[in-house]
């Protein structure tokens, strides 16, 4: 196994670190205490190829790997978890379940546009009473003959308000169970389709997340993605790799804390000396890095099987998994070497600790990613 990055992804990754440090950086702190969403930064990274990264140029895509992905979603991280997260969504699940499983028809409408950040959308698969329960879809679809009726409530949309185009997850044929489920693409101002209050949030501040309401949505039947009844296996194949890209987070998250308090170890003082210098802190640090260097091969393993046309369904689940596991418990311990500034906005720590606590729920719980993992451990030889 090699995980040597190529002159392409060494140049890739730099891109988003200077792209984060010189366009994110400035007003995090501000965005995330008014819950401001990052609309110039999304824009400026649709023109760096960042919304769209692995989509065939022919789509206006970047047409690159999932390991380049993933790098740039580690560097974005670090230092802007929401803007992180916009990207994350618009990438993983929205402009891959459309190129991987759209009609030419819904790619030449739609992806063009997500994968060059002039629109971007939203995946919506969780109500008000499936999160995990991801088959107990209440929301419906009702066959009208050349168009559905569409009817729910979806919640924690990521984007919610600030997409153009949305990934609707509805039950057609309740009698099929999630046989009967369809995906269908609604577009922002069909008649009926409501955005409800942005919620306030602990962490991700800067991403706006909604509820969203179809009150008899009529959604042409060309809206659909794939055959009748593919909605939830479409939900769970996007997923999948969508996690690749939540475990990435979850890791630029981790090292981006874990710099800082680094940084900050050997400038401040006590007892006559830089904190790192005292084994207490420097023990954190050794337990830090090891972790997040254990997140990362899991994280770029995940990536390059997904690359590789692997199965990634185990390695994406673990990524996210332990990624997420390491970037609360290292944010968590960068606050405490950072000690009473820690507690304070102006050194990030805090933010990041905040944010990394959502990569554990959300695209899957980490109960349900070892739901996923025990599955797949306990079904092969
Ligand atoms: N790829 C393709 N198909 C998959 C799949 C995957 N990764 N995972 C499950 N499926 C399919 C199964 O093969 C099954 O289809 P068949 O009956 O045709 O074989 C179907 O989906 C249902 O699977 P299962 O019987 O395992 O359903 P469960 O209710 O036991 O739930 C879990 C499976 C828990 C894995 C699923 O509900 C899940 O991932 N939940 C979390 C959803 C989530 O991430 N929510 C967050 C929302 S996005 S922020």
């Amino acid at each position: 196994m090699d995980f040597t990055l190529s002159e392409e992804q060494l140049m890739i990754q730099q891109a988003a670190r200077d792209f984060a440090q010189q366009e994110l950086l400035p007003g995090v702190i501000e965005r995330d205490e008014a819950q401001k969403f990052p609309t110039d930064q999304v824009k400026m990274m649709g023109e760096l190829g960042f919304m769209g990264m692995m989509v065939d140029p022919k789509f206006g895509g970047s047409g690159l790997d999932t390991l380049s992905y993933v790098l740039v979603m580690e560097e974005l991280s670090k230092i802007d978890a929401s803007a992180s997260v916009i990207v994350s969504v618009n990438n993983s699940l929205v402009c891959w379940g459309l190129e991987t499983f759209g009609s030419e028809a819904q790619k030449e409408k739609y992806l063009a546009k997500l994968a060059t950040g002039e629109i971007i959308g939203a995946f919506c698969l969780s109500e008000p009473e499936a999160g995990s329960d991801a088959t107990s879809q209440k929301t419906t679809a009702i066959d009208k003959g050349d168009h559905y009726i569409l009817n729910g409530t979806k919640n924690w949309i990521t984007n919610g308000s600030s997409a153009d185009v949305y990934l609707v997850i509805a039950q057609t044929h309740v009698e099929k169970a999630h046989k009967g489920i369809n995906a269908l693409i609604v577009e922002k101002g069909m008649k009926g389709f409501e955005i409800g209050p942005k919620e306030n949030k602990l962490g991700i501040r800067g991403s706006d997340t909604h509820s969203l309401n179809f009150n008899d949505v009529v959604v042409p039947k060309e809206n659909r993605i794939g055959e009748d009844g593919f909605g939830f296996k479409f939900a769970m194949k996007t997923l999948a790799g969508g996690r690749i890209g939540i475990a990435a987070q979850a890791l630029g998250i981790a090292a981006g804390a874990y710099e800082m308090a680094k940084k900050y170890s050997k400038e401040r003082k006590a007892f006559g000396t830089e904190i790192s210098n005292h084994q207490a802190i420097a023990f954190k640090l050794a337990d830090m890095h090891t972790q997040i260097e254990a997140a990362r091969f899991l994280v770029y393993k995940a990536a390059c099987d997904k690359d590789n046309g692997a199965n990634y369904d185990l390695s994406g689940a673990m990524a996210k998994l332990y990624a997420s596991q390491v970037a609360m418990e290292t944010t968590v311990e960068a606050v405490q070497i950072h000690g009473g500034n820690g507690f304070v906005k102006d050194y990030h720590v805090e933010r990041l600790m905040r944010d990394a606590k959502i990569t554990q729920i959300y695209e899957g719980t980490s109960e349900i990613q070892k739901i996923v993992i025990s599955r797949s451990i306990l079904t092969s030889k």
